[in-house]
């Protein structure tokens, strides 16, 4: 199990991140939670692109407006465009950009991505702010798990049989890097963003 890799330079993470920030400005992060319980998720969220992911009571959905504001998502940053065109090997462009922000000590247990209707399309996921150590697995719970870290600026590709593996972050390293520092107001004491760009919809 090795996904495709690159890494992003300093300035192009630096670009991103004020990007996300001005996505964060127009869709604020929100708190998602578990579907019947109603228990919140420790990481907060928020989308771009034409649809994004929600969790609340109801269950899990994509959907076109976030569910505080009631507003349209934000457009995808053009670098991520660029980046989907570049590796994904997919021929439409991503419809969805989730924004995961870990403050410090926030975890993501096992889970599978499934909601989407297409796993042929890949997952692209980048990496901004605090080192991550990353578990990935096979496609069945309970399987033989690995881990490594993700660190600030790395690009990863989720295609083929890793498309389905469980995976999660087991915790997140705070202080290993500056990137985030730049923001106190919203990501006081840094933390880490993850943004994963997808295809929601099978192409007509
Ligand atoms: C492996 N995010 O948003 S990114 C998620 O760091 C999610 O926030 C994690 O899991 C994060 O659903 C991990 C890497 C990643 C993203 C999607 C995948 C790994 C994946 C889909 C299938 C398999
Ligand atoms: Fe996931």
């Amino acid at each position: 199990m090795t996904p495709y890799r690159k890494t992003l330079s300093e300035p192009q993470s630096r670009d991103l991140l004020a990007d996300i920030v001005g996505v964060i400005a127009a869709a604020p992060l929100f708190t998602p939670t578990m579907p019947r319980t109603g228990k919140p998720f420790s990481v907060r969220m928020t989308n771009c692109g034409p649809l994004g992911w929600v969790s609340d009571r109801e269950g899990y959905r994509y959907q076109p407006q976030h569910p505080v504001t009631g507003k349209p998502w934000p457009p995808m940053p053009a670098l991520l465009l660029d980046l989907w065109a570049e590796l994904a090997d997919y021929p439409h462009p991503p419809e969805a950009c989730l924004v995961n922000y870990y403050a410090e000590g926030t975890r993501m247990g096992l889970h599978q991505d499934r909601d989407e209707a297409d796993f042929d399309a890949p997952v692209l996921s980048v990496s901004l702010g605090d080192t991550a150590r990353f578990r990935i697995g096979g496609t069945q719970r309970g399987g033989k798990t690995q881990s490594f870290l993700l660190r600030s600026g790395d690009v990863m590709m989720l295609a083929g049989e890793e498309r389905l593996a469980y995976h999660g972050i087991d915790r997140v390293l705070a202080g290993s890097s500056r990137l985030l520092l730049d923001y106190p107001e919203l990501f006081l004491g840094g933390g880490r963003i993850n943004l994963t760009i997808r295809r929601v919809g099978r192409p007509v």
